[in-house]
């Protein structure tokens, strides 16, 4: 298994639009590997194939206390929503900072596992506004994208400051 890199923001590749996945093999497999190993190590209770340069529609969560209670969801569709709830978020591609976001309280959700299989479920709370947000970044949309665009400037700025910081060493 290996760890993976997570892009930040702003980086542009984190506004690619990800593509279905048609094939279900070993190279697949070994992907939803590497994520899981990438989340539970961050630590995160998600990861999108796109926050590490992949843009297949793959996503990866955990949001179960003792962390043993993955979820994979390959192609995921969302067939109902109902209610709202308004909930602090982070994310891994914007380290360091939390927001409050409104989304759908209730899912029932469609996907396949990495076998390919179809499978349906109810989420609701956390682990539905995580897979929202999951869903979001496969469209390349961030949550800061919910907040002002003056708040979002200044986040951009902070990290951009930052990633030099870090490049001078
Ligand atoms: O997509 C991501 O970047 C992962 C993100 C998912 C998420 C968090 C909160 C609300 C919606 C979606 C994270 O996992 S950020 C880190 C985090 O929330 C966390 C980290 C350690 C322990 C518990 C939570
Ligand atoms: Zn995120």
């Amino acid at each position: 298994m290996a760890l993976l890199n997570i892009l930040l923001f702003p980086d542009p590749r984190l506004r690619t639009k990800a593509v279905e996945v048609s094939t279900f093999d070993e190279n697949l497999q070994t992907l939803v590997d590497d994520m899981l190993e990438t989340m539970y190590e961050a630590p995160g209770i998600g990861l999108a194939a796109t926050q590490v340069d992949k843009h297949i529609r793959l996503l990866v969560m955990d949001v179960s206390e003792d962390k043993n209670e993955s979820r994979v969801l390959i192609n995921p569709q969302i067939l109902a929503v109902e209610g709202e709830e308004e909930m602090d978020e982070g994310c891994l591609s914007v380290p360091g900072y939390y927001e409050s976001v409104t989304r759908a309280d209730k899912i029932h959700v469609r996907a396949q596992d990495s076998r390919g299989n179809f499978f349906e479920f109810h989420a609701d709370d956390l682990e539905a506004v995580c897979i929202q947000h999951e869903m979001d970044h496969l469209d390349g949309k961030l949550f800061v994208d919910y907040i002002s665009s003056l708040k979002r400037d200044r986040i951009r700025k902070k990290l951009e400051k930052l990633k030099k910081q870090e490049q001078k060493g």
